[in-house]
């Protein structure tokens, strides 16, 4: 077990030489990337959210929070990439229509990349429209990030527009984001949902078997 204070520290204030540098430390005592990640980064993000919530920080201080968790991850992210002999399949993920959060939507990715998936990252604000057209190019699974409860509701317009491109049967569709749940998974009939990245990539696995 290693100590994760200095790090959710430096995360929580936005400092991201001083993450970085907490990084690399971890990384020399022989803390792997998944750790640092899901027992570190996360566990800082958690108080920033609670933080966030209770209005003791703002939206400018969170937003270093996440392009300081961005770039650890992008550190880390080599680190994580197995040999990619054969693709298992290939995964279209994006953050839904008006919604910008994408670091949950980042780690999906890279959970997927690591677990040898080809995967096309549409970024943020994603329309339906573009989900629909990587399925039509060919994507197997379609990932749709939400963070709002207000921007959740487009998920259920993707299921809508591939209905009526005739898609639906043609391709997996996996959701996921803070206020998404199982529930809401079987309410617009998506094929699955995880909490986390690593039951993301597990699921994806599962269903292309
Ligand atoms: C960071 C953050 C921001 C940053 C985002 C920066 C970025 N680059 O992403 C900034 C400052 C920009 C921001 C802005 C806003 N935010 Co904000 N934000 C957060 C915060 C604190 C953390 C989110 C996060 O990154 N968590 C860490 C990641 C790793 O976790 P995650 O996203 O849940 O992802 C994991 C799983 O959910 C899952 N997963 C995620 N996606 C997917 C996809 C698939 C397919 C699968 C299978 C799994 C999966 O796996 C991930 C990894 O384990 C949350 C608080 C919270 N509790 O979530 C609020 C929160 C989401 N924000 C909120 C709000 C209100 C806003 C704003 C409207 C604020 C404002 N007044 O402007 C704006 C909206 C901007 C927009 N249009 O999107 C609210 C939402 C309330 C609601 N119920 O709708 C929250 C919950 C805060 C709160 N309690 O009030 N925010």
């Amino acid at each position: 077990m290693f100590d994760y204070e200095e790090l959710q520290d430096a995360l929580i204030e936005g400092d991201e030489d001083e993450l970085l540098d907490q990084v690399e430390d971890l990384l020399e005592q022989g803390a792997s990337p998944v750790e640092i990640i899901g027992e570190g980064m996360m566990g800082g993000m958690s108080v920033v959210g609670d933080r966030f919530a209770a209005n003791e920080m703002f939206v400018p201080e969170v937003l270093m929070c996440a392009n300081a968790m961005n770039l650890a991850v992008d550190r880390l992210k080599p680190l994580m990439e197995g040999e990619k002999i054969a693709t298992k399949g290939k995964v279209v993920i994006g953050t839904v229509k008006g919604d910008l959060h994408d670091i949950g939507k980042n780690l999906v990715a890279m959970f997927l990349e690591a677990s040898g998936f080809e995967v096309v990252d549409l970024g943020v604000d994603t329309t339906p429209e573009k989900f629909v057209a990587e399925a039509k190019a060919g994507a197997q699974i379609i990932g749709m990030s939400a963070l709002l409860t207000t921007s959740m509701v487009v998920m259920g317009q993707v299921m809508d527009l591939l209905v009526e491109e005739g898609l639906r049967d043609s391709v997996y569709v996996i959701i996921g984001g803070a206020p998404v749940s199982p529930e809401y998974a079987d309410e617009i009939k998506a094929d699955g949902f995880s909490k986390d990245a690593a039951g993301a990539a597990k699921l994806c696995t599962k269903l292309l078997a």
